[in-house]
């Protein structure tokens, strides 16, 4: 079958990087295993309108992928899709995972795959191969007829029959074998296009960046974080699988840098050693690489970093989140601030640059308690200290908390990037004008000062990318009233 794997275009308020997207590097691994053609179209990096690209390729079944801030611009590309063409439509990713009705009842979604979709979508392209023999000439509307029950049975999908209505099927069971996967289908992404993931190990643009996932899940349940939506269950790729992918990444894929995405990759230490042990023994340690998330404080021993730094980690990011022990103790991180010291003090005896994630306006602050997140990064000084805005995502606790106690402050899933600068809840004293000033004080506080300045001005991405990083710093700092031109253009494709 003919197979089209869309990202929509969306980029973040910030001109940030642009990556090749793991998720459908999965999909369409699994699919060319089954031995369709599969054909991944990014529409952040495609100049082809999505219609004509449809026109000319004549996929079978078209997969989209969702999460919160792409969504409508997914329901926009699958009506573009679906006013020119007839095959079924289906949407994945973290938000509809979520809220999966709100996309069955657009009209021009046909089903919604949740969680992780591997499974689902080959089973699905198994079954329309099925269906389509019998069907040469066959309409969407008569496969997903009542009468045929098709999907009926189908686990971990949701999706609409030809007469409107709505079917939540049953979850699907996590995958159990993630060995069983195979490698993202990297060949699939033009990736003379992509750059890196974070400026992370200093390349800059045009470097050959790849992603890698060596565990899946994470058993803690943050308030803030939408890694609910995916299985509590952490489970992880054995140490051949994971080595045995990193040797094709550097040897036949020339990686010059590799970002870990795993959620909470050192969640076994002992898993974590014997991989840093295989990348030294199999002298693979010479390619820089980072861990894109935070790992765990709790588990980042001074051992654990050294031998890390020696099988090629350069830079490691932990989610610290706020300074206050109260906040942090709400919001579940199930760690405390001496721990956080440690960590941070281990990874940078071992050498390691790091990165501290930090959250404004989490529900319960006041000026005091974002106060004490800034004096803490600064304290920490970490290479890079990342503040977001709390930004509550659907499926989240916080979202829930803020639904009953507090008022949002946006109703367009478009607006859901923390990058933007603007506070989106307000909730008993916090008001937006504080967590908007908190947030910049936060930047110009961490960042104004001698050391940040200097180790960014020996950067070499800091001057080659000089209009870009100054944009960044200008946007940072001041207050802007514009919105992004980008959005600007995606609103006159069509309103959603
Ligand atoms: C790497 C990453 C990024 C990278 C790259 C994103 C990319 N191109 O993939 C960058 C840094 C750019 C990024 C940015 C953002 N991210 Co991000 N990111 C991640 C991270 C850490 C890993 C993504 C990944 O590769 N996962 C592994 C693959 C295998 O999983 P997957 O992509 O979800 O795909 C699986 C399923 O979802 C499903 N699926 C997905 N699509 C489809 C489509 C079909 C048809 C089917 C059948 C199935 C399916 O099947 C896939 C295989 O199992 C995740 C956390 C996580 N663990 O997933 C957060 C995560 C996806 N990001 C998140 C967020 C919030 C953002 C931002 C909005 C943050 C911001 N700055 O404001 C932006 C949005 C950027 C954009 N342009 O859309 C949230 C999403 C929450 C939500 N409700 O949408 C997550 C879940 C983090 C979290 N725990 O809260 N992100
Ligand atoms: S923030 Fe990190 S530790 Fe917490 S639930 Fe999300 S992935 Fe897990």
């Amino acid at each position: 079958m003919r197979v089209a794997l869309i990202n929509p275009r969306f980029h973040l308020p910030i001109d940030t990087r642009t990556t090749a997207h793991l998720g459908l590097a999965y999909l369409g691994a699994v699919s060319e295993r089954r031995g369709d053609e599969v054909v991944i179209f990014d529409s952040d990096i495609e100049k082809e309108p999505v219609a004509d690209f449809i026109l000319r390729f004549r996929p079978h079944i078209v997969g989209i992928t969702a999460n919160t801030p792409q969504v409508k611009q997914a329901w926009r590309t699958a009506r573009q899709i679906k006013e020119v063409y007839d095959c079924p439509v289906v949407l994945g990713g973290p938000h509809v995972s979520v809220l999966p009705e709100e996309s069955c009842e657009k009209p021009y979604v046909d089903i919604v795959v949740r969680g992780e979709g591997e499974e689902s979508w080959v089973e699905l392209c198994n079954l329309l191969e099925n269906y389509l023999k019998d069907q040469p000439e066959y309409h969407t509307e008569a496969f997903l007829h009542p009468e045929n029950e098709i999907l009926k049975d189908f686990l971990g999908i949701s999706y609409k029959t030809s007469d409107g209505q709505i079917h939540n099927n049953p979850d699907r069971t996590p995958i159990a074998d993630l060995d069983s996967l195979p490698w993202p289908a990297y060949h699939l992404f033009k990736m003379q296009y992509y750059t890196n993931l974070q400026p992370a190990t200093d390349h800059v643009d045009g470097a050959r960046s790849f992603s890698i996932m060596t565990s899946r899940g994470c058993p803690y349940r943050c308030t803030f974080c939408s890694q609910s939506i995916m299985p509590i269950k952490w489970r992880s790729r054995s140490k051949e699988s994971v080595l045995a992918e990193w040797r094709h990444l550097v040897e036949d894929l020339d990686a010059q840098e590799i970002g870990i995405l795993d959620d909470s990759a050192n969640i076994r230490v002992k898993r974590l050693e014997e991989i840093a042990n295989g990348l030294i023994e199999q002298n693979l340690n010479h390619v820089p690489w980072i861990f894109v998330n935070g790992i765990r404080a709790n588990l980042a021993t001074k051992e654990l970093m050294a031998l890390l730094k020696k099988a090629g980690l350069r830079r490691t990011a932990f989610g610290v989140e706020s300074g206050d022990p109260e906040i942090l103790r709400s919001i579940d991180k199930k760690v405390d601030h001496d721990t956080i010291r440690q960590a941070f003090r281990n990874a940078k005896e071992a050498g390691l640059e790091t990165i501290a994630f930090m959250i404004i306006g989490l529900p319960g602050e006041t000026r005091e308690t974002m106060q004490r997140s800034i004096d803490f990064a600064i304290e920490l000084d970490p290479m890079i200290a990342n503040f977001s805005m709390m930004t509550p995502y659907p499926g989240t606790k916080v979202y829930e908390i803020v639904k009953r106690q507090g008022r949002f402050l946006i109703n367009d899933w478009e607006d859901y990037v923390f990058f933007d600068q603007k506070a989106r809840y307000e909730m008993g004293e916090m008001t937006a004008e504080l967590v908007e000033e908190m947030y910049r004080k936060a930047y110009r506080q961490f960042y104004l000062r001698p050391s940040p300045i200097i180790r960014r001005l020996k950067t070499k991405d800091f001057w080659h990318n000089l209009p870009r990083n100054m944009r960044i710093a200008l946007r940072t700092f001041f207050p802007s009233k514009e919105k992004a031109g980008l959005r600007k253009s995606i609103e006159a494709e069509g309103a959603i």
